[in-house]
């Protein structure tokens, strides 16, 4: 592999050498300088004001011992992070995952993600990101909450509502920035909004639950307008059934789609006359149960145990596929499986989940491709309105928020085809959210001079 440019291909490798145990990090990386090659050389000052050398160090890192006590009594310790990744547009802003997955790879490439995607959704936020390994399946309740108090009493001293916003990710929904929240506002004896993704009852927004899988469905459908199609009619893929996931399955079944197949971690289950929305919810956000359970609601459903990590579901034939789950879900196999089934369109819910061998396979072939830091943005971009409503003391109407959400995914669209077609790469929306994302950073940390 190469990048056609000095430049970015040295700061890479320097990179490359002392981060050698962070995968996903370099891979994250190494698409952003691609997409940036045309920008570099037409900027001299990038290189000059050494800002790729810059954005790719972390400004802060924070990692740390979480200790909790388990329901037998015994002690646990977990390893927590937050990285404090870029403020030059606005504070600190990005979710928290837990799951034993996460490491510091995870975290920095997620948290490099986050400078690009929010930037694109025009809203003032920097690049911010956090979790621990700590495993929420199967705890009790009462777990959840000891395991969350002792990760905010540490992160607490590092976080605020004009410094860094943290939020939900992957195992962490509701019930836990409930518990983080309770306990940041006993140690600072200061209720703010410097947690998003709120219950409607503690300054949360309307519309920020729905918010990531609405907006994937609101970017996809603007991919297809300009290609002359809708989702009307169209059999839809969902990899995982968590929340994003289930919004997506909403929006896109209200947009005139059939959900036929929606996973997670153990299996898929296929339906072809279209998985309920509803059924998927009460499961999930209700009995935390596992997707299999769906054939308890409705025994015409099908369902299969992945025995191939988790890749089983691009077997189904598709219209349009969107990968809601996690990293890496879907190879370059898994690509060339649904582009022969006749897939048309992809957009990425997750964070990459598609590997760099998937990506070319659907440029090759011509299928649409919405790049997660475009067509995710939506989730992002609701915790910025929820933020501002928090400022203003006061909140909106579900209608208002999902109408901004709803015109920020169509800005992002235009933006990113725009700035695509700028450097000559026109329908590359991967390139053109690169670009787009990377600009407004870089103006604002060249405006700002070197303090980093
Ligand atoms: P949830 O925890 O609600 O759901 C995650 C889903 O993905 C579950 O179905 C889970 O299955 C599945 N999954 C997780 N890890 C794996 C794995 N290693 N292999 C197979 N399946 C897996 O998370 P979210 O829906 O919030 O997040 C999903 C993705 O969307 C993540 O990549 C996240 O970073 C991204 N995202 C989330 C946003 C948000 O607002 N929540 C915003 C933007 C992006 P199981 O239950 O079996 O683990
Ligand atoms: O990946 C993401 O954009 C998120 N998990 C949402 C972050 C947020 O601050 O709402």
């Amino acid at each position: 592999m190469a990048i056609n440019n000095q430049y970015l291909q040295s700061v890479y490798n320097g990179l490359a050498a002392r981060n050698a145990h962070e995968p996903e990090f370099l891979q994250a990386v190494y698409e952003v300088f691609e997409s940036l090659v045309p920008v570099v050389e037409k900027r001299p000052e990038i290189e000059k004001n050494g800002v790729m050398e810059r954005i790719v160090e972390p400004e802060r890192i924070v990692n740390f011992r979480v200790s909790w006590v388990d329901d037998a009594g015994k002690v646990q310790v977990n390893r927590g992070w937050r990285i404090q990744f870029n403020s030059a547009i606005g504070p600190y802003k990005g979710g928290l995952r837990l799951h034993p997955s996460v490491n510091q790879s995870i975290i920095k490439f997620l948290g490099f993600e986050q400078i690009f995607k929010n930037s694109l959704t025009g809203l003032p936020m920097g690049g911010g990101k956090g979790g621990s390994d700590f495993d929420p399946k199967g705890k009790s309740d009462n777990e959840i909450m000891r395991f969350c108090q002792s990760f905010m009493t540490e992160l607490y001293r590092h976080i605020g509502p004009d410094t860094d916003v943290p939020a939900g990710d992957i195992g962490t929904g509701a019930r836990e920035i409930g518990y983080m929240f309770g306990q940041y506002k006993r140690l600072r004896n200061e209720f703010t909004g410097v947690l998003t993704g709120k219950s409607l009852v503690s300054g949360g927004s309307l519309a920020r639950t729905e918010a990531t899988g609405y907006g994937v469905c609101y970017f996809m459908d603007e991919m297809l307008k300009a290609a002359g199609k809708s989702f009307e009619g169209k059999a839809v893929v969902i990899s995982g059934s968590g929340n994003v996931a289930i919004y997506a399955n909403q929006k896109a079944t209200q947009l005139g789609a059939k959900v036929v197949a929606m996973s997670d971690s153990n299996g898929f289950i296929y339906d072809p006359a279209g998985i309920d929305f509803k059924v998927i919810k009460e499961i999930k956000e209700v009995k935390r149960a596992r997707i299999k359970t769906y054939l308890d609601y409705v025994p015409t459903a099908s369902y299969t145990e992945d025995k191939d990590g988790s890749k089983g579901i691009w077997g189904v034939k598709c219209d349009i596929a969107l990968p809601c789950a996690t990293q890496n879900e879907l190879d370059g196999a898994s690509a060339q499986k649904l582009v022969d089934n006749g897939v048309i369109a992809v957009a990425e819910g997750a964070n990459m989940p598609s590997t760099p061998e998937a990506v070319e396979t659907f440029h090759k072939n011509g299928v649409l491709f919405g790049p997660a830091k475009a067509a995710n943005a939506g989730g992002v971009a609701t915790s910025g309105l929820e933020m501002s409503q928090n400022s203003a003391r006061l909140s909106w109407s579900f209608d208002q928020v999902d109408e901004t959400l709803h015109g920020i995914m169509k800005n992002i669209y235009a933006n990113a085809a725009a700035a695509a077609k700028e450097y000559g790469m026109e329908g590359n929306l991967v390139a053109g959210a690169n670009i787009a994302g990377f600009t407004k950073v870089c103006d604002a940390m060249l405006w700002q001079g070197v303090a980093y």
